[in-house]
């Protein structure tokens, strides 16, 4: 079986009772390594991950999960971590801690039969996007992809990586809480097949001839499995901490979303 989870948030400061939460995320690997041949975690696994240059001793709140993905790795269940738009700052510390693969970009797979494109979700848009869409999106847009520009700037990175840990969480963890708070009080539902971005990158995949039995994302805490050719789905993977959504893909290739009470 191969497993597909996404989106904990882990340290949220949004999250009321973290540890109940974390042990909870805990006993879902727990259960999925049962028989997992590998397990792929489509990012924002955490809500704020940075590794600074100096110790930063708020790391050991996440040691718990840390440890049994190293438990799940040493027992050879393959475990990748994606990166998501809340936790890319990692620099080879949440590999040596975990013995997981890290993934800074989408990736597309084959496995039993099937072709998988796996991603966390953020930035993915049809190419014709700026005809698509009107003005008032097109604006959001590009604020977010100038955020991502920014974030994802090497030089930028070195200096947030040379702050006090304390500074640097604090920035962190604030704007990951505003980000969060603001989409607990303003949900963003699926937007449906002819708006949700991820859709539309996903058919204009198709219509470019980059056929994919299934796509995976994360990142909209939406659930969604919606066929969009074809043979070819669409699986948007909801999260681990409100909904405890996540997919598994079973050896004829048979895929399926499922709910962790
Ligand atoms: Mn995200």
């Amino acid at each position: 079986m191969i497993y597909f989870l996404s989106d904990a948030h882990l340290g949220s400061l949004a999250i009321e009772k973290p540890w109940p939460h974390q042990k909870k995320l805990i006993s879902l690997l727990e259960e999925m390594s049962k028989d997992a041949a590998s397990i792929y975690m489509l990012g924002d696994m955490f809500d704020f991950w940075m590794e600074y240059f100096m110790h930063d001793s708020k790391k050991k709140l996440f040691h718990p999960f840390c440890k049994e993905i190293r438990k799940l790795t040493s027992k050879g269940i393959h475990v990748h971590i994606f990166t998501g738009n809340h936790d890319l700052w990692t620099f080879g510390g949440l590999a040596e801690l975990t013995g997981a693969q890290i993934h800074y970009a989408p990736c597309t797979i084959t496995r039993y039969g099937k072709t998988l494109y796996l991603a966390h979700g953020d930035g993915l848009l049809p190419s014709n996007w700026e005809t698509l869409y009107p003005k008032e999106i097109r604006k959001k847009i590009k604020g977010f992809m100038r955020l991502r520009e920014i974030f994802k700037n090497p030089f930028l990175q070195f200096c947030f990586r040379c702050l006090p840990p304390s500074w640097g969480n604090k920035f962190g963890y604030t704007w990951a809480k505003n980000s969060r708070l603001k989409e607990l009080a303003k949900p963003c539902p699926y937007k449906g097949e002819d708006k949700e971005e991820l859709v539309l990158f996903a058919k204009d995949q198709e219509q470019q001839g980059n056929h994919r039995d299934y796509y995976i994302f994360g990142h909209r805490h939406i659930e969604l499995d919606l066929q969009i050719a074809s043979g070819s789905r669409v699986v948007i993977l909801g999260d681990c901490f409100k909904l405890w959504t996540y997919a598994k893909l079973d050896n004829k290739g048979h895929l399926t979303l499922c709910n962790y009470e």
